[in-house]
């Protein structure tokens, strides 16, 4: 068969045998499934059960109809009069929903029955955006989709329209961890997420005058249909109350928590597939129900009503995400989100470490660890502990051996604000037993210390977890770091900074008591399936259609394969077009969403999306844009007709109390407004603020980028995860030498990236400089400033016009001890301004902008999540690949005589059958589709 890109055959012809290349319903692998009922002794009636789930639904265009009607009717009750394509969408979800759950259940029987080692990555945030495309991609079975709902008048592409994007997370940190959920299902690896099932996520923006208007994310509106709830699971989690000691029988000083209030737990699971596996992992999210106590008690004494307002009380806890980005908000409230998913969770996975009989608790480091992503769900440390020692009954230091074995901490951040510390009474108040839990392991360690090195006061005081002072602060981070194994940061520079500026003692301490490997790096990375393949199907195509195949879905590094035909004009053409056409689809979004035209066809795209906040520097950005214009005007119409011709696009929320942040999308608004309506120049550029940047949106504006621009201050992004998107998206970077831009350089080379401003180790002295009134301001910049004073892009609005000018003055204002401009835009300025000017000189190249841009996405193999994900897996959790054998072959199948399964054939040892084993044949298949329908 000859290879076309643009055929389904393909897909079948490069990846192993998947559900979609089956022809018939396959039988079901029951690795140790409810191996009671398959008792010969077993009450035959419940067997029947079992045998009536035996077979997976089919894969063909036949049983995927049957399949969506099938929930048309009888789960949405629809009838031909009540019958629209939003109904379609949530009939077709459901049906998809059923295979997950298919395969969902096996992988987890699998990994029950070979009591493989799992890991749990406890997030607050988890950033998912769309399920249905990327599900469908990941159980290779779109292409029927697509035939069997064209095939009954819809349209699939129209249909993921109609989801509603679950945004349970603020920006980089929760849409991490769900790309990392991509690569742990497609790694095989036993990992599953938990956190919070938000009833709001992060608000809608708005933009009204220019300014952004939050409105709430009511995402459930519609009910869910990708989740799967389960009011059988749940725990109960205890707030406030008091801690009694006694005795127990073996004379021994026990704790027991009573009293305060009890809230349930209640979970709800997001199954999440791999890519071209069998194994289906999970999002277990937690929504927090009332404790059935003091409902029970309040009923009884007949005030109905105070029952019900304890409901809503319960029910706040998990209401609503969090708003904030890298700030941390010292909220009751927030402290009790992160207790109750993190007490739940703990809970859960201890029962199922406890549900093998006779184990021992030695077991549990080489069977459970847990990656706390960030410091927010670190009270899971002494949680832990008092699960182990007040109910398990393991005395303190066997628990505190074993907790620390198993816990591992990732650092996001090393800005000073977003470094949590909760006041000590808080957690006394809200969590009695664990402010004890915290003492004793702070006194012990501190002890620790100074057995090995003697009484170093300043140094102790560092690496205490009390922070003394007024007010008694409790640090998460240096409690993350004593309670784990491994510490690591999220980009080669960072991870240096957090050992060098955040952890420096507990570095030489842990290097003293020979664990020098504490502290180490995992650089992140994104998943290609959402972010190319979902995102950019023409680029995808382009990708399958010159690397012969679509393995580099799975091994990025084959990008590498492009730089072989960098110079085909025909690989150039292809990829302009690609390029074209994605400029295109943004060009309309815009149109629709902000009213603005575009000239897709001769503009650069240079974008900026992310969160708004001063540390990105959306307001260096604002600054060019204006000189830009200015330097524009000044010219004659003939010399701006040799100007490459630019839109300047920029999106992103700001946390609803972020003052200044939300002054700088005022400002970008109206210099907007100025440039977009200036007939001077709004043909060479134009600036338009797109509203409510979300993953959906994502989608379709990272495709269409000429340029980004990832220009924080040296030292202060960690990482970045969609400066790795935009080049893999052939996109080219504007950028500082920060987070992954410095190892996207190495990897890529520095001819395809336009660097500028101060390096991190320079950034100090700059400031010092600044402060002592040191401190240049350019002639380009003075007049953008001037001009912002002036009023210039304040359009008769008097309150703007004073947050413009206040801005302002903050920057310029530096000397006498004073740094107003902390992320020091006025010493990056000049060297911002220059690279812009490249970044011209390139494009009016085309032939080499293209190659360059080749060059670059080809070589962005390093920054896959599969990379990352197996680093973790290999480096801090120590995982095996459990792979779920293909269902055709396992041996632990209910049923052999099926599809191409041959009881002869020799067994691997692991039993699977040899790999290259034959393919299916129509014959055998329908012999098995008849045995299901029997
Ligand atoms: C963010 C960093 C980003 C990084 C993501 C994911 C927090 C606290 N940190 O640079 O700012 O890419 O984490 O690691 O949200």
């Amino acid at each position: 068969m000859a290879f076309d890109p643009h055929a389904d055959h393909n897909f079948e012809m490069m990846r192993k045998a998947s559900f979609s290349k089956l022809t018939g319903a396959v039988p079901r692998d029951m690795a140790g499934m409810h191996q009671k009922d398959f008792d010969p002794n077993a009450d035959a009636k419940r067997n029947k059960i079992w045998q009536l789930m035996e077979y997976y639904l089919g894969p063909d265009v036949g049983s995927i109809q049957r399949g969506i009607v099938n929930h048309v009717e009888y789960t949405l009750a629809a009838t031909r009069f009540s019958f629209a394509t939003e109904e379609c969408y949530r009939a077709t979800a459901f049906s998809i929903r059923d295979r997950l759950i298919e395969t969902f259940n096996d992988t987890n029987e699998f990994f029950t029955a070979k009591d493989v080692k799992r890991c749990y990555y406890l997030s607050l945030e988890f950033l998912l955006g769309r399920a249905m495309q990327n599900a469908l991609v990941n159980l290779d079975i779109e292409p029927n989709y697509k035939k069997a709902l064209a095939d009954i008048g819809y349209n699939l592409e129209e249909l993921y329209e109609h989801e509603h994007d679950p945004a349970l997370g603020n920006g980089g940190l929760g849409r991490l961890a769900a790309c990392f959920l991509d690569s742990m299902a497609t790694l095989n690896y036993a990992v599953w997420g938990y956190g919070i099932r938000y009833t709001y996520g992060i608000f809608e923006q708005k933009i009204v005058e220019g300014r952004q208007v939050e409105h709430p994310d009511y995402w459930l509106v519609t009910a869910n249909p990708w989740e799967i709830e389960r009011p059988d699971v749940t725990y109960a989690v205890r707030f406030y109350g008091h801690v009694d000691t006694y005795k127990d029988d073996k004379g021994r000083e026990r704790h027991r928590w009573t009293g305060g209030e009890i809230v349930q737990a209640m979970a709800y699971d997001n199954p999440i597939p791999g890519f071209d596996t069998y194994n289906t992992i999970n999002l277990r999210l937690w929504k927090a129900c009332p404790g059935k106590e003091f409902d029970f008690h309040a009923f009884n004494r007949g005030q109905f009503l105070d029952a019900v307002k304890e409901r809503q009380r319960a029910e706040y806890i998990s209401a609503v995400l969090y708003p904030n980005d890298n700030t941390w908000e010292g909220k009751e409230l927030r402290l009790k989100q992160q207790y109750f998913f993190v007490c739940a969770t703990i809970q859960d996975c201890l029962r199922r470490f406890k549900k093998k009989e006779g184990r021992s608790w030695d077991e549990l480091p080489s069977k459970v660890c847990f990656q706390l992503n960030d410091t927010h769900p670190t009270i899971a440390i002494p949680e832990m502990m008092r699960l182990l020692i007040d109910i398990e009954g393991l005395d303190w230091d066997k628990a505190w051996d074993l907790t620390r074995q198993c816990f591992n901490y990732t650092n996001h951040t090393v800005l000073p604000e977003a470094l949590e510390k909760w006041p000590a009474h808080l957690i006394e108040k809200l969590l009695p037993r664990h402010l004890l839990l915290i003492n004793d392991i702070n006194y012990k360690f501190l002890c620790e210390v100074r057995e090995s090195w003697g009484d170093v006061g300043e140094k102790l005081s560092k690496m205490s977890i009390y922070q003394e002072g007024y007010e008694k602060m409790i640090r998460m981070a240096n409690m993350a770091v004593i309670g784990s194994n491994k510490v690591n940061g999220v980009a080669a520079i960072h991870s240096e900074l957090v050992k060098k500026d955040l952890f420096p003692e507990f570095v030489d301490y842990y290097k003293a008591k020979g664990q020098p490997d504490k502290f180490v790096n995992v650089t992140n990375g994104v998943t290609p399936r959402r972010w190319i393949h979902c995102a950019n199907r023409g680029l995808s195509n382009l990708f399958s259609e010159w690397l012969g195949s679509d393995s580099w879905l799975k091994e990025l590094t084959m990008l590498q394969g492009l730089v072989n035909h960098l110079d085909s004009t025909e690989l150039q053409k292809q990829w302009a077009d690609v390029k074209k056409q994605n400029k295109v689809k943004l060009t309309k979004w815009i149109k629709l969403n902000c009213d603005i035209d575009l000239d897709p066809e001769n503009m650069l795209f240079d974008i900026q999306v992310k969160r708004i906040h001063e540390y990105k520097r959306q307001l260096i950005n604002c600054f060019y844009i204006i000189h830009r214009y200015f330097k524009l005007k000044k010219m004659s119409p003939g010399d701006r007709d040799k100007q490459v011709k630019r839109a300047c696009l920029i999106g992103g929320k700001a946390a609803p109390g972020y003052a200044v942040a939300k002054t700088i999308i005022k400002l970008c608004n109206n210099i907007g407004l100025v440039l977009n309506n200036d007939p001077d120049t709004s043909k060479y550029l134009k600036c338009v603020f797109m509203p409510n940047y979300n993953v959906s949106n994502a989608q379709t504006i990272i495709p269409a980028s000429d340029i980004s621009q990832h220009i924080s201050t040296a030292g202060t992004e960690a990482s970045g995860t969609s400066n790795m998107k935009f080049v893999m998206n052939g996109g080219l970077i504007v950028g500082t030498m920060d987070g992954a831009n410095v190892e996207i350089r190495e990897e890529c080379g520095e001819d395809t990236m336009f660097i500028f401003g101060a390096l991190e180790p320079e950034v100090a002295g700059i400031r010092e400089k600044a402060k002592n009134g040191n401190y240049p301001i350019s002639a380009e910049l003075r007049e953008v400033m001037d001009a912002i004073v002036s009023g210039k892009f304040s359009l008769g609005d008097g309150e703007a016009h004073s947050e413009f000018v206040g801005l302002i003055e903050k920057i310029r204002n530096n000397g006498g001890g004073y740094n107003g401009d902390f992320y020091i835009l006025c010493h990056d300025f000049p060297s911002y301004c220059k690279a812009n000017e490249q970044v011209d000189a390139l494009y009016k190249d085309q032939t080499n902008w293209i190659k360059t841009s080749i060059k670059a996405a080809a070589s962005m193999g390093k920054f896959t999540t599969d990379r990352s994900i197996k680093e973790y897996g290999q480096i801090i959790w120590k995982l095996e690949d459990a792979e779920r054998p293909a269902p055709d072959q396992s041996p632990m199948a209910r049923v052999r005589s099926f599809a191409n399964f041959d009881p002869n054939a020799p067994k691997t040892a692991t039993g699977a059958a040899p790999p290259g084993g034959a393919a299916p044949t129509a014959g055998t298949a329908t012999n098995a589709t008849e045995k299901a329908a029997a």
